[in-house]
């Protein structure tokens, strides 16, 4: 008899088969500026379902190594990685990743919509990209902070061009060392010294505790000036060199080069996920080190200007894994038989694939949001814009990594047996999302930091004007979502207005994660209602029942039950209503 081998599901065109992505870029770039980023799209999306599977696995499946030594005893502290990262490495470059939304070409075809543009070319390669998207995030969070006010502008010119070059033997990434074993998330902690020097530059001396990305050409990090004050206020914000000598050095062998005086590391992390990303645990002793700013105000503030770049990246990742997970289950039901039947014919099978379909649209309109904010701040120096960012970055963060995390469970259960065996790739999807809701602030920690903005920075008005008008435009539209959302928009900003008066007491505080999930929940149901009514008036309901799908499971306890198998067709294969 013969043995039965499962046919393997192939991948299919990542863009023309995401109906999401595409509606989503018609409405925010209009028709003339969807054509010509589908331009730049398409041709990644090739690589990233051909070359970059490939590069992922082969960055996988041998992780990288740390040399300490080499053959005659001197410490070198060289990372090997594999022909895999690097070509995912030199594809990021080309392809312009963290490049695009900074350039003057991109800013005058799409305007504000460049990050749009971005949140496309991450959300087709991150998930294949063996996690190059965390090197990607923080270079994009280093390029915000460099391009800011008040730094250097020698440095700037000797790094920003580095950062956003497209051709990959110029291009450099940026790593983010902010974790110190004492201040995790508690960064007012942190110990790392710095000392001034004759020249300009500054000497630090610390251990930093998580510095992913550890081959990158050099780290933004957190130290505290001598005589600065203890807590967040007295850090202050330095690039440090990871590489010894002359910058032009570093280019010919990256890997081959000396590790900076000063700079040593102790190990790389053995990690749950993320495996072919090297993260280190660094030793500074008296490394090399520039300001970023005045190193006499306060740095933290600074710091996070890039990581509300990484967080942005987060959501962005978190959508895309989702999406990606969503692709292989799909595949997979169209691939296999049970019970005399495909799976994506069986009425179960189709109602948890909606479900999840549901939540990654939910996870991706709150990506698209924020990036489109980021844009509007950037491009058109929009104030307003910039307000509603602070608190919907924080809630975008938070809650697509829990979605993610959730996500990626049941597409391995979906698979069965094959989902849990590692060389299937299947695995790897649960193991990679679970960072997602840990690096760049857990979740407990950004539903405080909701608290701390609800109080100090009136993230309840900037949140409430963004909101409202949406629901005023469902209200001639889709008057059923618009019914369904005001008395839960009503019921949160009463909440929410009761803890921003004492954001500090224990109940507030023990509340804070069901606040946050609440207010980012609604967020997302107004982006996919936004999205919803520009489809509405031209014809089409489906992303109307996206919209209240998720409305009445994620804000309104409905179970819903048998509705995702009926509404399967619209929403996991995009077929119009
Ligand atoms: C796939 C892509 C992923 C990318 C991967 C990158 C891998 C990198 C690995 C890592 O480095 S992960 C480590 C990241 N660490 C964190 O995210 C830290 C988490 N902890 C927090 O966010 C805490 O809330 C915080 C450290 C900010 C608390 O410290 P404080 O001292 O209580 O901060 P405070 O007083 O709330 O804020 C200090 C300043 O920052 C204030 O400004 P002022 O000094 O002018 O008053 C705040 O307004 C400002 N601030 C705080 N949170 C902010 C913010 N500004 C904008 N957005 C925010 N979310």
């Amino acid at each position: 008899m013969p043995r039965f081998v499962q046919p393997r599901a192939p991948l299919p065109d990542l863009y023309a088969a995401d109906h999401v992505l595409q509606a989503t870029l018609e409405r925010r770039l209009g028709e003339v500026g969807h054509k010509s980023a589908a331009a730049l799209l398409e041709p990644l999306a090739a690589e990233a379902a051909g070359v970059l599977h490939d590069a992922a696995l082969d960055a996988e499946t041998t992780p990288p190594q740390h040399v300490p030594y080499d053959g005659w005893g001197a410490r070198v502290d060289r990372i090997r990685t594999t022909a895999g990262w690097e070509t995912l490495r030199a594809a990021a470059a080309r392809h312009g990743l963290v490049a695009l939304p900074y350039e003057a070409e991109a800013r005058s075809t799409w305007g504000a919509g460049a990050r749009i543009v971005q949140l496309g070319l991450i959300h087709l390669y991150a998930p294949w990209s063996a996690t190059f998207s965390c090197p990607v995030a923080m270079s994009d969070g280093a390029a915000t902070v460099l391009a800011a006010d008040g730094v250097d502008p020698a440095l700037r010119e000797r790094l920003l061009p580095r950062l956003l070059s497209r051709d990959p033997d110029l291009a450099w990434t940026s790593g983010q060392w902010m974790t110190e074993s004492e201040g995790g998330s508690d960064v007012g902690r942190s110990t790392t010294r710095a000392a001034p020097g004759a020249d300009g530059s500054w000497r630090l001396t610390g251990e930093k505790w998580f510095c992913s990305s550890v081959t990158s050409e050099f780290a933004v990090a957190l130290a505290r000036p001598e005589d600065a004050p203890e807590g967040s206020r007295g850090l202050a914000t330095f690039v440090v060199p990871r590489y010894e000598g002359p910058d032009d050095a570093l280019v010919p062998d990256r890997l081959g080069r000396d590790t900076a005086t000063g700079v040593s590391i102790h190990r790389l992390k053995d990690k749950l996920g993320t495996r072919a990303l090297p993260s280190a645990e660094v030793r500074l002793d008296g490394a090399l080190a520039w300001p970023v700013g005045d190193p006499a105000e306060p740095g933290l503030k600074r710091m996070l200007g890039l990581v509300q770049l990484t967080r942005l990246h987060n959501t962005a990742c978190a959508a895309a894994g989702m999406r990606r997970g969503l692709v292989m289950a799909r595949t997979y039901a169209q691939t296999r038989e049970a019970f005399g039947a495909p799976l994506w014919r069986q009425p179960l099978h189709r109602e948890t694939l909606a479900w999840l379909a549901v939540d990654t649209e939910a996870a991706f309109a709150l990506g698209a949001l924020c990036f489109d904010l980021l844009g509007r701040v950037e491009v058109d120096d929009d104030v307003d814009a910039a307000r509603t960012l602070r608190i919907a970055a924080t809630l975008a963060k938070a809650s697509t990594a829990r979605l993610a995390v959730a996500a990626a469970s049941e597409y391995v259960e979906a698979f069965g047996g094959p989902g849990y065996i590692e060389d299937t790739g299947v695995p790897r999807l649960l193991r990679d999302s679970q960072v997602l809701p840990i690096w760049e602030g857990t979740t407990n920690v950004l539903s405080l930091d909701v608290l701390r903005a609800l109080h100090r920075d009136r993230a309840l008005a900037a949140y409430v004007a963004h909101i409202d008008p949406v629901l005023e435009a469902m209200d001639g539209v889709l008057p059923t979502l618009a019914g369904l959302l005001r008395p839960v928009r009503d019921r949160l900003v009463e909440r929410a207005t009761a803890a921003s008066v004492d954001p500090a007491s224990a109940s507030v505080q023990a509340g804070a994660r069901s606040l946050m999930t609440g207010m980012a929940h609604l967020l997302a149901a107004c982006a996919l209602g936004e999205q919803a009514v520009w489809e509405a008036e031209r014809g089409n309901a489906r992303t109307a029942l996206v919209a209240q799908l998720w409305t009445r499971r994620r804000l309104l306890g409905d179970d819903c039950a048998g509705d995702g198998d009926a509404a399967f067709d619209a929403v996991v294969d995009g077929a119009p209503r």
